[in-house]
């Protein structure tokens, strides 16, 4: 079960870790659309590194065996499933006795997550199947009859496209959402897994998700069902969760403001307001009531389905040869994503800065080269050190406060440039403040605590003249509550992240 004290890794196995280089059978390191040779024998020599990192649930691309050619390109991500059943020679290192594919390589992986305290996600995909192609025939072609099981490329519902030319599969067919109820059951029961990311819900026909509420999350509860629904509406995605019962989904929404944002430098109203009157307009994070709950969602900077991975974002933005903006931009989105509700998403890379624009260039090799073997970059990495170090510490605090894990956001101020939020939980209290202006605030800008009237006399309480307010950063100044109010004055294009110190 995945909850909000977890930190959430994803990892394209391909092209994470290759661990055993005598499953290739072929790879190609050199072709972005092949194989690389990532696999579990990878993700398992780098349980180390995810615990230096801090992460606790780490988000595998699909294991099923996946088309090994078709057009030059290959299934090496996993989406284009030839057998839903078993699982790739690609990812597993054959061992005596145990049948080809067989689930139980899975199931050794996620016992040696657990014992060391990682919880495992698995990628699963209902709404196609690969490209049909003569190994296709050797496959699921006994299970899933083509063409009756699938939808027709006529059929003009959204719901049942042909996602890039994948054969879609009809769940109206009793047959077809019956094989996948199973086939979930299976994985759950086989594998241990504690999630299931469902892919490209959006794509799937209703009546699937009614089945797998009824039959799969009633025996199943503690496998949390965390669905990719891509689509920037809260109301839209918000539905999956209503409606269907998915314990969280994407915050894609969240995700789009804060870029536009953070690195786009559009107005911070945009994300929050302080809501002091009914009337005034809502920033993103104002907009829960879509979602049954909105805590519950896991937010993100990037993946490997959108343009570019967020540094070349942030590149593109403020120029290339501008690595030290570039890092503090990164590091500001880093801090938003630490110390907002939700439950954090990283993707691979995103620690050390990787770059990347579109699929495939936002699905490089994890550079282990810049590795040091102490699991953090190494010294001559400078830019890939200060994210890494910076993201490292968020993580610990946000372990170290339950506020950023499960307290109320109350956003105290925003304006064109700058916005604060006080989060707090059973006395523990966070207050982040964000100036998203490149230069320095030109004077210092009073946050009113014991005039706001949406604070609980609880909580201001805790915040009393005198009080002081320590900053997580060195070097950057303390607050102290000083006539009901806080002064701060921040640099350009930072966050100050601040804590209550015990009495
Ligand atoms: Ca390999
Ligand atoms: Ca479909």
């Amino acid at each position: 079960m995945l909850t909000q004290d977890d930190v959430i890794y994803f990892v394209i196995t391909d092209r994470f870790c290759n661990g055993d280089p005598h499953n290739e059978q072929p790879a190609d390191p050199h072709n972005p659309h092949a194989f690389h040779g990532g696999d579990f024998a990878g993700l398992r020599a780098k349980i180390p590194y995810f615990k230096k990192l801090g992460v606790t649930a780490i988000w595998l691309t699909p294991v099923y065996l996946n088309i090994g050619d078709f057009f030059d390109s290959a299934g090496y991500h996993g989406y284009w499933a030839i057998d839903f059943e078993r699982i790739d020679p690609h990812l597993y290192t054959a061992l005596p006795g145990w049948a080809a594919g067989s689930k139980a390589y899975l199931k050794d992986l996620v016992g040696d997550f657990h014992a060391a305290g990682l919880k495992v996600i698995l990628d699963m995909v209902v709404n196609h199947t690969g490209y049909h192609s003569p190994e296709y025939e050797q496959y699921s072609a006994k299970k899933l009859h083509y063409p009756e099981h699938f939808n027709s490329h006529e059929n003009p519902n959204e719901v049942t496209e042909w996602l890039s030319g994948l054969p879609d599969l009809d769940h109206r067919q009793p047959e077809v959402a019956d094989y996948f109820v199973q086939n979930i059951l299976d994985w759950i029961e086989q594998t241990g897994i504690d999630a299931i990311r469902m892919d490209t819900v959006k794509h799937v026909d209703d009546t699937f998700w009614y089945l797998f509420k009824s039959q799969i999350k009633t025996s199943q509860p503690q496998v949390t069902l965390l669905g990719e629904v891509l689509n920037y509406d809260p109301e839209y995605v918000g539905r999956y969760q209503q409606q269907h019962d998915f314990d969280t989904l994407f915050d894609f929404p969240l995700c789009g403001h804060l870029k536009g944002c953070l690195v786009w430098d559009r107005p911070m109203t945009e994300l929050a307001r302080p809501r002091l009157h009914d009337a005034e307009p809502q920033g993103i994070l104002d907009r829960n009531r879509p979602y049954s709950n909105a805590n519950r969602l896991v937010t993100l900077l990037d993946n490997h389905d959108l343009d570019r991975r967020i540094t070349s974002e942030i590149l593109d933005r403020v120029g290339h040869w501008d690595r030290d903006l570039a890092a503090k931009i990164l590091k500001l989105c880093l801090s938003f994503l630490f110390t907002t509700r939700g439950i954090p998403q990283l993707y691979y890379g995103t620690e050390i800065g990787l770059e990347g624009w579109a699929d495939p260039d936002n699905r490089r090799d994890m550079p282990w080269e810049m590795i040091g073997t102490d699991h953090r970059p190494k010294a001559g990495q400078p830019f890939a050190r200060q994210i890494y170090d910076h993201l490292q510490q968020l993580i610990e605090l946000r372990k170290a406060n339950p506020a950023l894990r499960y307290g109320t956001s109350y956003t105290l101020y925003v304006d064109h440039f700058l916005y604060a939020c006080l989060r707090e939980y059973r006395g523990n209290l966070v207050l982040v403040v964000i100036n998203n202006g490149r230069d320095e605030m030109p004077s210092p800008v009073a946050l009113p605590i014991a005039a706001n009237a949406k604070l609980p006399p609880r909580v201001k309480q805790l915040l009393q003249d005198g009080t002081l307010l320590k900053s997580l950063f060195a070097g950057e100044e303390d607050l102290l509550m000083t006539a009901g109010e806080v002064e701060v004055r921040l640099p350009g294009k930072t966050a100050g992240i601040y804590c209550l110190t015990a009495k």
